[in-house]
């Protein structure tokens, strides 16, 4: 019996984890099941599954006598007008200011809108699809053995039927290290392959032939002749094993063939250091190069350096809820029954799973960061334009990067942030006449940011702020100190000037607040009568000045920075208004107590302190925690947490208040209302036109981690909410803050072993509940407080044991 053998038996046979299996990555028994499958060709667009590379992405459909499979690539934007700076917005803001702090909330706000508001543009530019890849099949009639799936091990969609007796099957994947998309049809017949080929897209295309036979599509981005963005070029170039190549006008004709491989490339002008410089670079050529090596090598060597190069991220995490005995059944079928109330924590994992394959799948090293779509779009106009949200949604879709080991693939966000920057400067001088940087509440791959739009949102200057506590938390996870000194720093400093320039003594208190702000998208209503938005240092305002500056403050310290600056930092600190809570023992959102036309309302961005924050926790403020909770129960009463991301975060938010059963429902709540046949996140179940919104997806991955594992309260706690619903299991290659690399196992609800991996030779603060006494490779410790303390060494590895 090989190795391989031997490992599965025994793992099956214990169902727990060998830890010294981790290190030399030896698959893990739950990857095989690591499949979203189905018995029926994709009917619509929700149905078909995705692929990508970070950059070239499709979603693939497994059609019988027709295959669509439709492309997208990360930079196809189309342009148009972009919000401009209201320059000079300034001179009004004490004036808003003064009307707020007396209570003029409708005035203040009139001004906020007309003076310092810059206008909404039309016809904004949009994320495009890049078209559709057609293979139309020359046959008809019945088939049978139907299985469509998509291998989240291997990152390949796969389609397998037979008809008239012949077993045909088809491969795609999105290549990261050849960066092609690769098609591949065989038959178990000879000469069973005949089929037309078709490139093209909903408009602004031309197709042609470059002779012999590869097929060309370009054009440029724009929307019905509007709003002409980046200029795009693709190749597809068929390889045949048999049979004949004909074309007949834009179409390549293949007939009789064994075995057909398609390769296509694909290239834009976009350029994100300067969007509004396009790049020069030859297209076609680029395309053509990409081509002519791929083509060079076997299918099974492309194959096989794309599943390495996948598995070498995706891999680093195995999670197992229960038995896998329900991946046998059709994942859309699985999906019913737990709408229907059935248990199947087998899917949770397959989701969770299927949420780290996406992030890897759309934000690899050098592409744009994961938009609202991450980057699957089959429109030209994308719901709310495939942009970027800057007050949850861009920050949701990279939670998971980090908890999940998965590192690199937050590089993206961080390019483009810093890309932001420019234009960010030159806002906070025009619009603010402040230092720093400050984005507004939205962008795209333009990269503007105008503070816009309607006050509800528009006036809330915290995105940049927001933003920036992702690099510090990169620094927390990966302790890579050069990136701290180099991108984090800087950024973190800039974030923090604009802040505190902005900062107000509040005439009562004498304390410092933020404002005019909001806090989006909320309102309240006036005592006046009227539903207002604007007031001085809303809650979430002062919890993410709070955050900023304190991850200003550990960063200096780190790098042994003292200087002026970081003095005055700690002196506003220090100054810094609280929030407070109300007589009903809630947080106040708005710092005082309102009226509340919304009180179900999906954002809850008072709550950042508690995630994505680390301000509040039950060991340091628990007089806060209490507060959260009961605005948390009070707004879910009221309907808040429905909508996909909405669902995801307060999931989240149950995690950290330690709450297991309710996130676990919050989780159930998401596949029940909000989940499609392939698991994307549908974010408005209940409007017309249901839109597809990644943001979900990546948030409940990044709840399901924060109920195994969290370390943002300063001490590496396992299993802080672990639900009745996954009596056992274990989850191995979670991360940690302090460079932790995490497996846990657990049994009848309890923790059984820990293996933690110390990255940096940190000392670790162990969180352990339900034990007295653990034991660490064999010498015991006892728990105090359920709390234990011990050094590490770097890259050694602790064995945990409970006793
Ligand atoms: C935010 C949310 C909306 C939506 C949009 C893309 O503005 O308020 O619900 O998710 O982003």
């Amino acid at each position: 019996m090989n190795r391989i053998i031997c490992l599965t038996l025994l793992l099956l046979s214990t169902c727990t984890l060998n830890s010294h299996e981790t290190k030399d990555q030896l698959p893990d028994k739950s990857f095989q099941y690591l499949k979203l499958w189905y018995k029926q060709p994709a009917a619509r667009w929700e149905e078909s599954l995705p692929v990508g590379n970070g950059r070239l992405g499709a979603m693939v459909f497994g059609g019988v006598h027709q295959e669509r499979i439709q492309l997208n690539e990360d930079s196809m934007w189309s342009h148009g007008l972009t919000p401009q700076n209201k320059k000079g917005a300034h001179k009004f803001i004490d004036q808003a200011r003064k009307l707020l702090f007396e209570g003029k909330y409708h005035e203040g706000q009139r001004i906020v809108q007309k003076d310092i508001l810059a206008a909404r543009v039309a016809k904004a530019p949009s994320h495009q699809t890049l078209g559709d890849l057609k293979l139309n099949f020359k046959t008809s009639g019945n088939y049978s053995d139907y299985r469509r799936e998509l291998d989240l091990d291997t990152a390949i969609a796969g389609t397998h039927f037979k008809a008239n007796n012949i077993i045909y099957r088809r491969e795609v994947f999105s290549s990261p290290v050849d960066q092609v998309m690769v098609v591949r049809l065989t038959a178990d017949t000879p000469k069973a392959l005949s089929f037309d080929i078709t490139l093209d897209r909903l408009e602004n295309f031309t197709t042609q032939v470059l002779k012999p036979d590869i097929l060309m599509m370009s054009g440029e981005t724009a929307h019905h002749k509007d709003n002409h963005g980046v200029k795009y070029l693709t190749l597809l170039k068929p390889f045949l094993e048999g049979g004949s190549l004909q074309i007949n006008k834009n179409i390549l004709e293949i007939r009789k063939a064994s075995t057909v491989t398609l390769l296509l490339a694909t290239a834009t002008d976009y350029q994100l250091k300067n969007p509004s410089k396009p790049l020069t670079d030859d297209l076609q050529k680029i395309c053509q190069e990409r081509l002519k090596k791929s083509a060079a090598k076997s299918y099974r060597k492309l194959k096989e350096a794309h599943i390495q190069e996948h598995q070498r991220l995706f891999r680093r995490v195995a999670l197992s809820l229960s038995s896998e005995d329900k991946a046998r059944m059709p994942t859309d079928e699985r999906l019913e029954a737990v709408k229907k109330g059935q248990q199947d924590p087998h899917l949770m994992a397959l989701y969770f799973q299927f949420g780290r394959y996406l992030l890897i799948s759309s934000s690899r090293p050098g592409s744009l960061p994961a938009n609202l779509q991450g980057l699957w779009n089959d429109k030209l106009l994308a719901p709310w334009f495939g942009d970027y949200h800057f007050d949850i949604n861009i920050q949701m879709n990279y939670w998971l990067a980090e908890l999940c080991n998965l590192s690199e693939c937050h590089e993206p966000y961080f390019d483009y942030v810093e890309a932001l920057r420019p234009n960010g400067r030159k806002t906070a001088r025009e619009v603010y006449d402040r230092r720093g940087f400050v984005v507004s509440h939205r962008s795209d791959a333009w990269l503007f940011t105008a503070t816009h739009g309607d006050a509800i949102y528009g006036m809330w200057t915290m995105g940049a702020a927001w933003l920036s506590q992702h690099f510090m938390e990169h620094y927390r996870f990966t302790g890579d100190k050069e990136f701290l000194e180099k991108r984090a720093y800087p950024l973190l400093k800039e974030v923090c000037e604009f802040l505190i320039d902005g900062l107000v003594k509040e005439p009562n208190s004498g304390k410092l607040v933020s404002g005019p702000s909001t806090s989006p998208e909320n309102r309240f209503r006036s005592p006046s009568g009227k539903n207002c938005s604007l007031v001085m240092g809303p809650a979430m305002d002062q919890q993410v000045v709070w955050d900023a500056f304190t991850n200003l403050l550990e960063a200096a310290s780190e790098l042994t920075i003292k200087d002026g600056f970081i003095k005055e930092i700690r002196a506003a600190l220090k100054n810094l208004k609280p929030c407070s809570i109300g007589s009903d023992g809630r947080l106040l959102e708005w710092g005082r107590e309102f009226k509340e036309p919304a009180p179900g309302h999906r954002h809850m961005s008072f709550f950042y302190g508690l995630h994505p924050g680390r301000q509040y926790n039950w060991r340091d403020t628990p007089r806060m925690m209490t507060a959260l909770e009961k605005s948390l129960n009070k707004r879910l009463q009221h309907g808040s947490g429905r909508l996909g991301w909405s669902a995801a975060w307060v999931a989240i938010f149950w995690a950290r208040l330690h709450k297991p059963e309710k996130a676990h429902d919050k989780l159930i709540s998401l596949f029940k209302i909000s989940t499609f046949p392939n698991l994307f996140d549908c974010y408005n179940y209940s409007a017309k036109f249901k839109p597809f919104q990644i943001d979900a997806n990546f948030g409940a991955t990044a709840g399901i981690a924060e109920m195994l594992l969290q370390s943002h309260a300063g001490n590496l706690h396992l299993l802080p909410a672990l639900p009745k619903a996954w009596p056992r299991g274990y989850v191995r290659g979670l991360k940690a803050r302090g460079g932790f690399e995490v497996d846990i196992i657990w049994k009848d609800g309890k923790l059984t072993k820990a293996v933690i991996r110390s990255q940096l030779g940190r000392t670790c603060h162990l969180k352990v509940q339900d034990f007295s006494k653990v034991t660490i490779n064999d010498r015991e410790y006892s728990l105090k407080n359920a709390l234990i303390e011990f050094t590490t060494l770097k890259d050694k590895e602790y064995v945990i044991l409970p006793q």
